[in-house]
């Protein structure tokens, strides 16, 4: 997809905020700081339309972000962070299984990992989840630019072993920083949005 309208919409935490128009989504799950909303910025050629930070914790709400009018990125906030307060954590878990569970505009669900280790115990339990509710799936593993390419390989069969991967999922090496994997995550999202020419 060419990108040239792009729009945050709102901030969401319960359903009565998420928008009404009906429009399909993709929703971006993964540990914090692991770049969730740099894969959407990458995505839609913006520097920072979804907030980014090296300060781990920055996305806490639901974020809706339109693009192209025909669709919805929804980035949700990261787990895995010790220094967001019990308080906010506590908030998260309902908001993010209300919003997965019951959101029938949801697409397809990407789950985004630290492709230089192996995935956390979140990040299975991440996948899991979505497994769990049938929820179509990519799984990104990101930061690629920080792995020398002779190790890639290795790399991808360690994340997908590790998740217990299923073959009907789809898998990106991803990288905010060089762009790889940008056409095919575009190819994979037009096609569970029913988009593709
Ligand atoms: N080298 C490299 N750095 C990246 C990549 N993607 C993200 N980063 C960096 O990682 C940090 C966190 O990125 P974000 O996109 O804010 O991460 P997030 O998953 O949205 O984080 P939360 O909103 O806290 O959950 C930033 O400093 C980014 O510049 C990548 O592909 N390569
Ligand atoms: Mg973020």
């Amino acid at each position: 997809m060419n990108v040239n309208q792009a729009e945050f919409i709102i901030s969401a935490v319960s359903p009565s905020q998420y928008p009404q128009d009906g429009l399909p989504e993709i929703a971006l799950a993964g540990r914090s700081n692991v770049g969730k909303s740099s894969f959407i910025n990458s995505l839609i050629n913006r520097k920072n339309l979804a907030r980014t930070s090296s300060k781990p914790g920055k996305t806490q709400t639901l974020n809706f972000y339109l693009i192209e009018n025909k669709f919805y990125f929804v980035d949700v906030p990261g787990y895995g962070y010790a220094k967001v307060s019990k308080t906010e954590k506590a908030k998260w878990g309902p908001m993010l299984e209300t919003y997965f569970t019951q959101r029938e505009n949801l697409k397809a669900g990407i789950v985004v990992v630290d492709g230089r280790h192996a995935p956390s115990k979140e990040d299975i339990q991440m996948y899991e989840f979505l497994k769990y509710y049938q929820i179509p799936t990519i799984v990104v593993a990101t930061k690629m630019d920080k792995i020398p390419r002779g190790k890639w390989n290795k790399q991808e069969s360690l994340v997908k072993k590790n998740l217990n991967f299923q073959k009907e999922d789809k898998f990106i090496l991803f990288s905010s920083e060089t762009k790889q994997g940008k056409e095919q995550a575009w190819e994979l999202i037009e096609g569970y949005l029913g988009l593709e020419e």
